[in-house]
């Protein structure tokens, strides 16, 4: 079917006009996973015993779970077909070469280091490329990332735009990195290792970085001899979002973009248990020589060899296929569609949402849900502990909780973000299940008033929101 819009069709027996979608998932289901529907008074139960914490609950006691799209992918026949051509040997494993040539293909990349997951290359870059009281800017913190950095001695300065940090700013790009910012850090930092920039942007709700930004941060950072380091986690949806709202890209592929775009930086962490469709993996990728060679002699310290990197053969098989899958223009197009599709529904409703709707899922605003909370009673994990028990939907906290505290004066980070993330796994959940997950958001923004929040009980010395413990205030 032609992917392009179709015209309407008058209906003969009303005279409506019927507007035919153009697309629907390119895929048919062949293999089911039951899930169970929980009553009030047991999700009452599960949510008190998991501390009010969406990480802790069971998920068998989850009906749609939403808590993320990592390693929540469902695989294909190809892939499935792929594991059991799992190459086990320990060293030099024909699996590796495979997801070799499909990172070289796809990303450009020169070397390839494989890692368990996305927070093990994080590891690695960090620990070959940062020194004690280097400063890193990148454009908006992800938890595991920042933290990796700050492990190394580094300290993280944030250079995102400002829209990025206001919901309601519908900026096509609010993942694009202030040049201003960028160039004063880079000007009076002693010494900046490597600029860290996302694709999309998580903690902004999902939002790209341009073409034209991304070209730009090259020039900035070349005078400053300064190299970039992508997080490609959701590289992908990043191009897709290129091709829908850069002028200039309408008609190039989401391979085309993606290789582009990966081709103005000089490595990159991944974590493949997003874009590129598996439950585990990942990579670091590095143009340089000598870099190569240092993160491949860390890595059989901490993840294995430099073969395998902690993945079986028959995960990396599996990983090569994903990524091939993964750049195909229908898959992102059926992937962003039911996201955007989710996210368009809440605002029918008036629900207050992040824009632009983003790639990997639709953020809440917390804060205009409970507009007197204040962020220590925690707005976001309330929220997301209320959608639970409303309909069993499992969302994320992504604001104060998640931002944890400031290393030096130990108070809270109070992000301007308090958000709860719906994120939508790919290939996963049906329309029916997006609707039923509007029908509980749109419930719980109707019952907000006699709530008071929660206090924090117990907290993890780090990454707190994982393990931390509540209870209602
Ligand atoms: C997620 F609550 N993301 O979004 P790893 N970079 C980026 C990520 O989104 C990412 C990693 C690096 C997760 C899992 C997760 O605070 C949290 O493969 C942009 O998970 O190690 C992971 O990749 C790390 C959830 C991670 C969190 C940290 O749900």
């Amino acid at each position: 079917m032609n992917a392009s819009q179709p015209p309407p069709i008058p209906l003969r027996t009303t005279g409506q006009q019927l507007h035919r979608r153009s697309w629907a998932e390119p895929w048919k289901i062949k293999m089911v996973e039951p899930i169970k529907l929980t009553t009030a008074a047991q999700r009452k139960a599960a949510m008190s015993s998991a501390g009010y914490n969406t990480f802790l609950l069971r998920s068998e006691d989850v009906y749609i779970d939403l808590l993320t799209d990592s390693g929540t992918s469902a695989m294909s026949d190809w892939q499935w077909a792929g594991i059991m051509l799992g190459d086990e040997a320990y060293a030099g494993s024909r699996n590796f070469y495979h997801l070799e040539d499909a990172v070289h293909r796809h990303y450009g990349y020169r070397h390839l280091i494989p890692t368990h997951q996305g927070r093990g290359a994080e590891h690695i870059l960090s620990q070959i490329m940062i020194q004690p009281g280097d400063t890193v800017p990148g454009n908006m913190y992800f938890t595991t990332t920042r933290y990796h950095q700050e492990l190394a001695g580094a300290q993280f300065v944030d250079v995102i735009i400002d829209e990025a940090h206001d919901p309601a700013s519908t900026h096509p790009f609010k993942g694009d990195v202030d040049l201003a910012k960028l160039e004063r850090v880079l000007t009076t930092a002693a010494r900046v290792p490597y600029v860290c920039l996302a694709a999309t942007v998580n903690m902004a709700g999902g939002q790209p970085v341009s073409m034209g930004n991304i070209r730009a941060v090259r020039e900035l950072c070349a005078r400053h001899g300064v190299p970039i380091m992508l997080d490609a986690t959701r590289a992908v949806e990043n191009a897709w979002f290129i091709k829908t709202r850069e002028p200039g890209y309408a008609d190039k592929t989401c391979a085309e973009i993606l290789l582009e775009f990966c081709s103005h930086s000089d490595g990159c962490t991944m974590s493949g248990k997003k874009d590129p469709l598996v439950n585990i993996g990942g990579w670091l990728s590095l143009n340089d020589d000598t870099l190569a060679e240092k993160a491949r002699n860390l890595v059989v310290v901490y993840e294995g060899l430099h073969t395998y990197g902690g993945m079986a053969g028959r995960d990396m098989e599996a990983m090569a296929r994903g990524i091939v899958e993964s750049v195909q223009d229908d898959h992102m197009r059926a992937r962003v569609g039911q996201v955007e599709y989710l996210g368009e529904l809440l605002q029918s409703f008036g629900v207050p949402i992040v824009l632009p709707i983003g790639g990997h899922a639709v953020y809440l605003d917390a804060r205009r849900f409970y507009p007197d909370m204040p962020q220590d009673r925690f707005p976001a994990q309330t929220l997301a502990a209320e959608l639970y028990l409303d309909g069993g939907v499992r969302s994320m906290e992504r604001g104060v909780v998640s931002a944890g505290r400031d290393k030096a004066s130990g108070q809270h980070h109070y992000p301007k973000l308090e958000l709860v993330r719906l994120t939508i796994p790919r290939r996963v959940y049906t329309q029916a299940h997006m609707d039923v997950v509007a029908e509980s958001v749109v419930a719980v923004y109707q019952n907000t008033e006699k709530l008071k929040g929660l206090r924090m009980v117990y907290e993890p010395e780090y990454l707190r929101f994982f393990q931390a413990r509540f209870e209602p205030a």
